[in-house]
């Protein structure tokens, strides 16, 4: 059997730091790295001179990280990674920078991660890379001569040919991904999006089974959707931790339906839209006021970017205001939480929840509304709210869909959602679930190396 190698910017196999895998990726891969003997390679997290790769084996499991330079921090993860491909590839030109270092730290710390990398590669190793911090790696290393299988997931959207073509050297950065044998996309509508540039800008064909030509060189891309590991949500929703807190959310409701929200703060989750939707539904409807609260967990992230500070500041102001505005001396609207909790936690408090607010402005795929949906109560679900931009919602189309930049969808949605019958709830929650189990994040992974493997 060939060995798996998984190269992504961090790594979540476990680790004597990190004893648990964390969150479904990190649980799928690491059961595959080590079925097959496999290595995860990355970036440790760590500011230093790169030096050699640092090996460790726990668990069955092999990771093998280096350090970058702050220099390469800059350029290559908060500048090119946050700073460009991210808001540009969320639809978000207003946001994106464009700057030469940039770039040239990204192509400077795809190239240290090829060099490094190509020496512990073997022969017939199956090589699966991820995500748009690491698009030219496939090219690198085939700079270094191998001529393994190596396939490329992007775990984001793929931006609309005419915004991508806003960036300079776009041409240079999709060249980089023909040198994959396999791409995948989480939707249909990425891939779609993708097949426009290519015949548009690259003048390729496209033939059957995912067959892109340009030039001599024919790759294959798919659509093939993540999925979480539904039987371990599944199993944390019912766990002690999960009832407890269960417990405490219901006995701090005091008999008010809970709708919740759990995000990375990220402009690209829609949540001050979010806010004020929910702020819609409190104008709307005074006489609902004392039947419902709102709970959003937002974890920061990538606080060295500025435009993330920015969304953080506005959220803070935002939750102030409609606190403010709507607060009783018993009651507070917005329960707004800066923190991350463990996930059998989070699965408590999706379960208490009547209503799940899941609404991006743009998302690859969103795992959220997927953990929300695995940790109802299958005789008494809550109700999904789910934005049309999320690549999820393609798959849980029984979700109540919304446009996310609407706040009076929103409000409707909210006031639907908590009026729905439920026998309704059952019959939208069901196909969800099903779904949900049928493509978990298992199949997910052998969907893409079966198709690696085929090429
Ligand atoms: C990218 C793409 C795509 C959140 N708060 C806590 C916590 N989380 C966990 C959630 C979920 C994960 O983080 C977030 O996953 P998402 O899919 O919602 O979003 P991104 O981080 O933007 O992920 C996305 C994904 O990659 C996979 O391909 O779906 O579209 O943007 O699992 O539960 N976990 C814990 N505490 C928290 O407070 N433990």
């Amino acid at each position: 059997m060939s060995r798996l190698i998984v190269i992504s910017n961090r790594v979540s196999a476990p680790t004597t730091a990190q004893p648990a895998a964390q969150g479904g990726l990190a649980v799928a891969l690491t059961a595959a790295l080590r079925e097959a003997e496999g290595i995860w390679f990355g970036w440790s997290g760590e500011t230093g001179e790169t030096g050699d790769l640092k090996f460790e084996t726990f668990d069955g499991v092999t990771s093998a990280t280096i350090d970058l330079p702050e220099q390469d921090v800059d350029e290559y993860y908060d500048g090119y990674a946050n700073r460009t491909l991210w808001p540009l590839f969320h639809y978000r030109l207003e946001l994106t920078e464009f700057e030469r270092e940039f770039q040239g730290g990204y192509e400077r710390v795809n190239r240290v991660f090829g060099e490094v990398i190509a020496p512990h590669i073997e022969p017939d190793d199956l090589i699966w890379i991820h995500d748009y911090h690491m698009i030219p790696l496939g090219w690198v290393l085939r700079q270094h001569g191998l001529t393994n299988r190596i396939g490329f997931f992007l775990h984001i959207p793929w931006p609309p040919t005419r915004l991508l073509t806003a960036l300079p050297e776009h041409r240079r950065l999709v060249d980089a991904l023909f040198a994959y044998d396999v791409v995948g996309f989480q939707t249909e509508e990425w891939l779609e999006t993708f097949h426009d540039y290519v015949t548009h800008e690259m003048g390729g064909s496209l033939g059957p089974d995912g067959a892109i030509t340009v030039g001599a060189r024919t790759i294959r891309a798919i659509a093939c959707p993540i999925g979480i590991d539904a039987q371990e949500f599944i199993a944390n929703a019912s766990s002690k931790e999960a009832a407890a807190t269960h417990r405490r959310m219901i006995e701090s409701s005091i008999g008010r339906s809970l709708i919740v929200g759990v995000d990375r703060l990220d402009y690209s989750k829609g949540l001050e839209e979010r806010f004020n939707g929910y702020q819609r539904y409190l104008e709307t409807r005074p006489d609902a006021h004392a039947n419902v609260y709102m709970l959003q967990i937002a974890p920061p992230s990538r606080d060295a970017v500025q435009s993330y500070r920015d969304i953080r500041a506005h959220l803070d102001a935002l939750s102030g205001r409609i606190n403010g505005a709507f607060a009783d001396i018993d009651w507070v609207p917005l329960r707004y939480v800066n923190q991350g909790f463990p996930r059998n936690v989070l699965a408590g408090v999706y379960r208490a929840a009547r209503v799940g607010l899941v609404t991006p402005l743009r998302d690859g795929m969103n795992l959220v509304a997927k953990e929300y949906v695995a940790a109802q109560n299958p005789d008494d679900p809550g109700v999904l709210i789910l934005s049309r931009f999320a690549g999820a919602a393609a798959q849980l189309d029984s979700a109540l869909i919304v446009n996310p930049y609407s706040a009076d969808d929103i409000a409707d949605s909210i006031a639907k959602a908590l009026a729905m019958p439920r026998e309704e709830r059952i019959a939208r929650w069901r196909p969800m679930h099903e779904n949900i189990v049928s493509e978990d994040v298992i199949w997910w992974r052998k969907r893409f190396t079966t198709a690696l493997m085929q090429q």
